[in-house]
């Protein structure tokens, strides 16, 4: 996959924003590469409801050029025809995916080296390191692996990677000096009281 659709990745669910299509294309309109609908949480959506706002996030996202990956869901990722899956350590192997991922794009976490190492890596078409920085956004994260580790991580393999956990305006361009091709974010965009100033700060 191009790498430069890992610049500025966007995760968010249906509840992260107040005003979830208004933000979102905000978000997609002022530079966002790549959107990931992790559908976790408070007040989360599910089947039908779910489905229905998946196709509205895909057809901004069409909208903008942005491409549209699924967490964890491969139904939804399927039903919606997303660009492409992301799963985690303890989610469903790269290997055991659909046929329809093929020629998709999928994601996996990592870590650390050694889940970089142990991990079949054949499907996978980019990695997400981290949590760089600590994070409030996943309460299951673990500890900051730092930026050290981000490094490290990214030095053993060729696949394109993001760096993800605690990244604000503040820290994103070290992140990118250390081995990440782009960043992927919650909280900065999410939280923030003007999405168009974060995401064109994130993207200098
Ligand atoms: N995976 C590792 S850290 C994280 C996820 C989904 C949360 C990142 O959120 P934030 O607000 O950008 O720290
Ligand atoms: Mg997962």
């Amino acid at each position: 996959m191009n790498k430069n659709i890992l610049r500025l990745y966007l995760i968010a669910s249906s509840s992260s924003f107040n005003n979830p299509l208004k933000d979102l294309e905000t978000a997609f309109k002022h530079g966002v590469t790549c959107f990931q609908l992790r559908e976790k949480g408070e007040n989360i959506k599910t089947g039908q409801d779910l489905e229905d706002f998946a196709f509205k996030v895909k057809a901004i996202c069409q909208k903008y050029g942005v491409i549209l990956i699924i967490n964890d869901d491969v139904y939804l990722a399927e039903r919606i025809e997303a660009d492409g899956i992301h799963i985690g350590q303890s989610d469903m192997k790269p290997d055991d995916l659909p046929a329809y991922f093929n020629d998709k794009i999928v994601g996996l976490s990592v870590g650390n080296i050694k889940e970089l190492e142990s991990s079949n890596l054949d499907r996978v078409s980019y990695i997400g390191v981290g949590p760089v920085y600590a994070t409030k956004s996943k309460n299951d994260a673990g500890d900051a692996i730092g930026i050290d580790v981000l490094k490290q991580v990214t030095e053993r393999t060729q696949l394109p990677a993001a760096a993800i956990g605690g990244i604000t305006e503040d820290n994103y361009k070290l992140c990118l000096d250390n081995g990440a091709d782009g960043i992927c974010v919650i909280s900065a965009i999410t939280q923030s009281a003007d999405i168009e100033q974060s995401v064109t700060a994130l993207l200098q």
